[in-house]
């Protein structure tokens, strides 16, 4: 297998349409979500043998793990080499018992105030490494460690990992859904890609679909 030196797969290429950003821009649809602790919890749900609820505190509770990821936005832009510090989505796995044939989860996050208003629908397999994550923290080259701040999903995030447009890193994360079926989240219902590569440029179902722009950031 060919190796690029310092590259390792897909870090660091600039998938087809996309521009590069320094900053993070900010998109999602509703309200900024304000964490309240004692309200929050965090559900593994599904094709399970058992449904667990988590805490804040249990979630935090987690073995962490710290990953450098890029970010793929669909409006086009693309940020490189952001690290986050999160729990990562297999550890949830040594939580839930799946059912046996269990191959895709609906992330789930908060829309105007409903716990399971925003979602995306993903594979499981792809999800098993240290590049799909649900973070609390990031750094980036001009920012020290930091918590992410409200706008970006505090307090729990989904990141996925750079061979899925960030769409499918639900803000607010409120749970997973483990599935044995494909089936689609909230973008997906509305036109969106349900495997959304970049790589392939897999940005909708239906050709001629438009989307709304960003225009915000934290600073
Ligand atoms: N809960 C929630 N999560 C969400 C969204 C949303 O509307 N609600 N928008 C998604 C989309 S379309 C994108 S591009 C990213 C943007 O993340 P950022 O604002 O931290 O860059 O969040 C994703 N997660
Ligand atoms: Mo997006």
């Amino acid at each position: 297998m060919a190796v690029i030196e310092g590259m390792d797969n897909m870090e660091k290429v600039l998938p087809p349409g996309q521009f590069e950003t320094d900053k993070w821009p900010i998109l999602h649809e509703g309200d900024v979500y304000q964490f309240e602790e004692d309200k929050w919890n965090f559900r593994l749900f599904g094709d399970v043998k058992k449904e667990v609820t988590l805490s804040f505190a249990d979630v935090m509770n987690l073995p962490k793990t710290k990953s450098t990821v890029d970010m793929h936005c669909v409006t086009t832009w693309s940020k490189f080499g952001t690290s986050f510090e999160g729990i990562a989505f297999r550890e949830f796995l040594n939580l839930a018992q799946l059912e046996q044939d269990v191959k895709y989860v609906k992330l789930y996050g908060y829309l105007n105030g409903n716990r399971f208003g925003y979602s995306a629908n993903l594979p499981l397999e792809p999800l098993l490494g240290d590049d799909s994550l649900f973070v609390f923290r990031w750094k980036d080259q001009l920012h020290e460690w930091q918590d992410i701040t409200p706008k970006h999903g505090y307090p729990l995030r989904f990141i996925p990992p750079a061979s899925f447009y960030l769409w499918k890193g639900p803000k607010w994360a409120s749970g997973i859904e483990f599935m044995k079926e494909d089936e689609a989240g909230y973008w997906e219902e509305r036109g969106y890609s349900m495997t959304a590569n970049p790589f392939k440029e897999e940005r909708f179902a239906e050709p001629n679909f438009t989307f709304d722009d960003f225009e915000d950031y934290d600073d």
